[in-house]
């Protein structure tokens, strides 16, 4: 039976625990204690309740637990190196990482710095938590696995099966770098504004936001041209950008976003992830990126706040 580590125990963290642990070994690992009983509410509204392995990086380093087949990291973006750093005494360097940060941040600095598979998701499956032992399953929605260097497709077909069985759609995919950067577009036209204002995704489409996600959607289009992302419909350019982002805004209407329920929890956001390789490109390809820059020191201004 393969073990599965999960770094992290936030909505993502929980829900692959919960969905992992009937069919394999898991341990969900937290740098504070968590209760070990944890309840899982389904999309339809069910709730079970499930004993999870649940340890704190200080209790594992002094347990002989077996070695883990797969090492999930589900932090937010920025916290994803230094939780890795806290288990890389425990783990044999040639362990496969799975990465679910959002952004593109994390993904390619830890595939350049650890020595054995790293392999990057990415998740449209809705969660949120409920305070220590419950999450919220929201909304069921695609996975998809893959590794920066397409070195792993194997790995990334055993993964996919397994999340399968545990009841995710998941798929082993060549052309993870161009589906990262996709959902970063969206988030950066979505997450900072909605955040800032302190809005439902819905409300971006009025007067007074729908200039602003657009000003931002140009910025972006012509960053992701220099980086060859083509937007996922198969259509090209700045309007078929657009064209995904107000789908996104349409179908996650009445939903608060991660940003924004960071800043309302007074949490650091994921800036540093979503717009900070976007500012980077810019400044390294010589295109505009005033709206997104000041996007960013409106957001830091606001963390110093905290
Ligand atoms: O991914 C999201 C997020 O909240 O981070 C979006 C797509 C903006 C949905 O809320």
């Amino acid at each position: 039976m393969t073990t599965h580590w999960i770094l992290g125990p936030g909505a993502i963290g929980r829900l692959l625990a919960h969905s992992l642990a009937p069919l394999n070994e898991v341990a969900l690992i937290s740098r504070r204690a968590l209760p070990e009983q944890q309840v899982l509410t389904t999309p339809e509204g069910e709730q079970h309740s499930q004993r999870l392995n649940v340890f704190t990086v200080d209790q594992l380093a002094s347990n002989t637990l077996k070695p883990p087949g797969f090492v999930h990291i589900t932090t937010k973006a920025m916290a994803a190196e230094a939780a890795l750093e806290s288990l890389s005494r425990v783990i044999p360097p040639t362990t496969p990482l799975v990465l679910w940060q959002n952004g593109f941040l994390a993904q390619p600095r830890i595939t350049q710095a650890w020595p054995g598979p790293v392999l990057c998701a990415t998740t449209t499956q809705g969660a949120y938590l409920t305070g220590d032992e419950g999450v919220v399953h929201a909304g069921r929605g695609p996975t998809f696995i893959g590794d920066l260097n397409n070195q792993h497709g194997a790995l990334s077909e055993t993964l996919a099966q397994t999340l399968g069985e545990a009841g995710f759609t998941a798929t082993p995919v060549g052309d993870i770098r161009q589906r990262l950067w996709q959902k970063l577009a969206v988030n950066a036209a979505i997450n900072p504004l909605v955040a800032l204002h302190g809005v439902r995704n819905g409300e971006l489409r009025e007067t007074a936001y729908a200039g602003l996600v657009a000003a931002v959607v140009t910025e972006v289009a012509s960053i992701l041209q220099a980086e060859g992302i083509q937007p996922p419909t198969g259509r090209q350019g700045k309007e078929a950008w657009l064209a995904l982002v107000w789908q996104v805004v349409e179908n996650t209407a009445h939903n608060k976003a991660s940003m924004l329920q960071d800043v309302e929890a007074k949490r650091p956001t994921e800036r540093g992830a979503i717009l900070g390789p976007l500012i980077e490109s810019a400044q390294r390809h010589g295109l505009a990126h005033e709206v997104l820059q000041a996007l960013d020191a409106e957001l830091a201004a606001l963390e110093a706040r905290f």
